[in-house]
């Protein structure tokens, strides 16, 4: 046998300050890939994104949207699959500034992305400089498997929620559940509520 065992296990990470981790999950130092279908790639110079749903819609191709206004983020994220990752740091464009960029009354958005992925998000919880549309994780581009070169980021919701190659944000003036909220998982997604599946 081997003197070295490589088994298969979760890296637990015992020493995370519990506070930051939401009941039911554990930190883990990898970043597992979880997509439910193939990794979609869009070339940058046929990428675009768009806000529709407003009196005024809006797109943007990649250099439009680069020359956007960017921030750094830190944040810890949390899947539904109950791993968490703690300390992750993102760049992208705050969805104030997008959102700031057209006339709109709508209350709730639908995302939608290269793929057919959709999850839906009230506005509320995507203002105040709670969610970004990242192109950089790590201080690189985003990876394709991770949603390069663009994804949703919403830190403080489940990470289904955080829709990877994200294309258009559909403002609403009503809620429309997306792909996993229509196959039972949580309408909403707190982490902190453990809000993981309809009726938590
Ligand atoms: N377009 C798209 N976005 C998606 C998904 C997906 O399947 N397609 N999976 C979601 C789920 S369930 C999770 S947990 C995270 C996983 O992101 P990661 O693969 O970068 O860890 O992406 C979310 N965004
Ligand atoms: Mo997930």
């Amino acid at each position: 046998m081997s003197p070295i065992s490589r088994g298969f296990h979760r890296r637990h990470e015992p020493d995370a300050d519990p506070s930051r981790v939401p009941p039911g999950q554990y930190v883990t130092a990898d970043f597992p890939v979880l997509s439910a279908g193939p990794t979609p790639r869009t070339a940058l110079k046929d990428w675009t994104f768009s806000i529709t749903g407003a009196a005024t819609p809006k797109t943007w191709t990649w250099d439009e949207f680069q020359a956007l206004p960017s921030e750094k983020v830190t944040t810890d994220i949390h899947c539904v699959t109950r791993w968490s990752k703690l300390d992750t740091t993102w760049q992208g464009v705050t969805l104030d500034t997008l959102l700031g960029q057209v006339d709109h009354t709508g209350t709730f958005l639908l995302a939608h992305c290269d793929g057919g992925y959709t999850t839906n998000l009230p506005i509320a919880d995507v203002l105040g400089g709670q969610a970004w549309v990242a192109y950089n994780y790590g201080g690189n581009p985003l990876a394709a498997e991770h949603g390069g070169p663009a994804r949703l980021l919403v830190p403080h919701l489940y990470f289904w929620k955080s829709a990877k190659w994200v294309r258009r944000l559909e403002l609403l003036d009503h809620d429309v559940p997306g792909f996993w909220e229509s196959y039972g998982y949580n309408n909403y997604g707190d982490p902190w509520k453990e809000q993981r599946y309809a009726g938590d």
